[in-house]
């Protein structure tokens, strides 16, 4: 009952100051502008690349006996992330839990280290043909690091193609980055691991994988998904792709075409390219609920049980959704249109 786990409610909520003051209408004029990684200047993204490091280098809020895992602000995020996973992936709370999730990450970047910029994305189609040749994970200083070294014989998942890496980070901004907790690479997805929350470093591991993203990220797919005609299909392309089979849909396929750390299920927010390939997913949500808002600002479907599983009721805009300590109860309800509420973005 992890979800619904009152013991963890926010200790911290005053500090998250929300974009839209009291009073003050959200306007496209006044929208925080998210942007494609590809179109900020390279300044740009070496903030946003600083503000990583900033977060990887602030103590946590969480405890250390209750997650003794968790050893920076970024771990904050990662351990939220793994205690919801059961609740949060493949169901009917994805896309509302990740767009407030997302709202709190843009927004301890700028509170707590004085990033000015807003939450980049990462749009698939882009470099769904050359991941490596991308601006994205080329390796350069300004990319969110590249391949991992190649590696035959590192742990991954066996029902997909060998990608072009398997081993530690070898390029660019985060080739020291360490992850502190996981991996979850063989834990099922329907039972929490044993000692989800262990002290683990190892390094950030990526395994790119252009076999997978060629097919399942590509123009095709994304269009498919902005012409789908109602929530349930949109939200079938989005785990299942174009051909209906299970984790081949665009949202899995971008975890999996990264590989490694960020094709862990559980601990995939420990993997810098983690919020811009949400965020895209968001974007995703967001141009297809414009396209008719009175029937799309309201549309859901699934439960809150992982895969949709029928032991969990069926989401409404009252369900209320929990982020531990990192923020309060949210409600679908306040996730439902990016210029509303506690939220005031658009994409560009
Ligand atoms: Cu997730």
């Amino acid at each position: 009952m992890r979800l619904l786990d009152i013991a963890l409610l926010p200790l911290i909520t005053a500090l998250w100051a929300t974009c839209s003051v009291a009073g003050q209408q959200c306007t496209r004029e006044t929208a925080n502008v998210r942007k494609e990684w590809a179109t900020l200047t390279p300044t740009e993204r070496l903030d946003y690349i600083d503000a990583l490091h900033c977060l990887a280098d602030t103590p946590p809020t969480y405890d250390q006996a209750t997650y003794p895992g968790v050893r920076t602000r970024w771990d904050d995020f990662v351990a939220t992330h793994i205690n919801y996973t059961l609740n949060i992936h493949f169901n009917g709370l994805l896309l509302p839990w990740h767009r407030n999730f997302i709202r709190i990450w843009e927004t301890a970047l700028r509170e707590e280290c004085g990033y000015k910029g807003y939450q980049p994305y990462w749009d698939w189609p882009s470099n769904s043909l050359d991941l490596a040749g991308s601006p994205h994970f080329d390796g350069s200083e300004t990319s969110l690091s590249g391949d991992g070294e190649y590696d035959e014989s590192a742990e991954r998942d066996l029902s997909l193609p060998k990608g072009t890496g398997g081993g530690c980070v070898i390029s660019g901004p985060f080739q020291n980055h360490t992850v502190n907790m996981g991996p979850f690479y063989d834990a099922p997805g329907n039972k929490f691991p044993d000692d989800a929350f262990a002290y683990n470093p190892h390094c950030l591991r990526r395994d790119l994988n252009t076999r997978v993203s060629s097919y399942c990220n590509s123009p095709d797919v994304t269009a498919a998904l902005l012409a789908a005609p109602n929530i349930t299909t949109f939200q079938t392309i989005i785990d299942k792709g174009l051909l209906g089979v299970h984790l081949n849909g665009p949202h899995g396929c971008a975890h999996a075409s990264v590989g490694s750390v960020m094709g862990d299920l559980w601990a995939a927010v420990a993997d810098p390219a983690f919020f811009l390939h949400h965020t895209n997913l968001d974007r995703m949500w967001a141009l297809w609920q414009e396209m008719d808002e009175g029937t799309r600002r309201v549309a859901l479907n699934g439960s809150s049980g992982i895969y949709n599983s029928p032991d969990w009721p069926e989401v409404t805009l009252d369900t209320p959704m929990v982020f531990g300590e990192l923020d309060e109860v949210r409600y679908i309800r306040d996730m439902m249109d990016p210029m509303d509420g506690v939220l005031c973005y658009r994409y560009e």
